[in-house]
């Protein structure tokens, strides 16, 4: 791995966004865009990812390597769009309907993209038919849906029904997570995976789209 890419991964890890941003338009001279996006960025976050897995880093330092991410992706995002760089896979993510967290649904999100995905982020309380709408629209590979109240857990599977409706399902695999939800539910309402975390996510995403985790 070239230097400027080791230091632009640990310097992620260190949640350090100025220095991101900084190497990151240095790494420009002399590397691709898709280089230091795959070399530097998800490296630094498949780290971090290892390491929240492994209880060595928490919620708050994950939050803020993740920011750092966003700087370097800031830089990067304009270039990526402009070459025909393939991306990881397209992300449809959202908490469902009825549901107004979102601290856990934003974290997978940040840490897919610093996977390699493209995220299209629907928010909170997004119905199924916002779901719908937005596969048809955006063509994604992947729908994720996240639900941290019992209550507001039917919402995934009248979602993937919407889908089914739209004779969009299977078009797109379906991956749920949130605190209450688990692999049993998922097998239960025919969703395609279950994560129990961010990192484990990012995992799923992958082998989802065939793909082994680096
Ligand atoms: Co709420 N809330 N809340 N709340 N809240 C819980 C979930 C609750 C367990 C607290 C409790 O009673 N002990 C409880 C649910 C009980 C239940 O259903 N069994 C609860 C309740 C009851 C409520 C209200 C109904 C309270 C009220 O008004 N009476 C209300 C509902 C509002 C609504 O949604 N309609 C409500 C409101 C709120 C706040 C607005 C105040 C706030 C949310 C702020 C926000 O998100 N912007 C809030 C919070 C913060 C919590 C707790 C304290 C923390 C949730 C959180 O952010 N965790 C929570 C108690 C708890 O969990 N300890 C609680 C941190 C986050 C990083 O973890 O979201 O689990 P988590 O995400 C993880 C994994 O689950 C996974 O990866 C993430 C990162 O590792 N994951 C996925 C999540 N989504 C995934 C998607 C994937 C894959 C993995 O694939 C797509």
């Amino acid at each position: 791995m070239s230097a400027i890419l080791k230091q632009i991964a640990d310097r992620l890890y260190d949640g350090d966004a100025k220095a991101v941003a900084e190497l990151t338009r240095q790494a420009l001279q002399e590397l691709s865009p898709a280089e230091i996006l795959n070399g530097g960025l998800v490296a630094g976050m498949d780290r971090v990812g290892a390491d929240f897995r492994n209880g060595v880093l928490f919620v708050p330092e994950v939050l803020i390597a993740a920011r750092a991410m966003h700087a370097g992706m800031d830089i990067l995002r304009p270039l990526l769009a402009q070459s025909d760089v393939p991306l990881a896979g397209k992300v449809i993510i959202g908490t469902v309907q009825g549901d107004l967290h979102d601290i856990g649904k934003n974290l997978v999100a940040m840490m897919l993209e610093g996977g390699g995905f493209e995220i299209v982020d629907l928010g909170t309380d997004a119905a199924p038919d916002k779901f719908v709408e937005a596969v048809q629209v955006h063509q994604p590979h992947l729908v994720g849906m996240s639900a941290l109240l019992t209550t507001t857990m039917p919402a995934m599977k009248k979602t993937i029904d919407a889908l089914a409706d739209a004779g969009l399902r299977e078009k797109v695999k379906v991956m749920i997570g949130g605190a209450p939800v688990t692999q049993a539910y998922a097998e239960q309402i025919g969703a395609d995976g279950y994560a129990p975390d961010a990192a484990a996510a990012v995992e799923l995403a992958r082998s989802l789209m065939g793909v082994k985790s680096q």
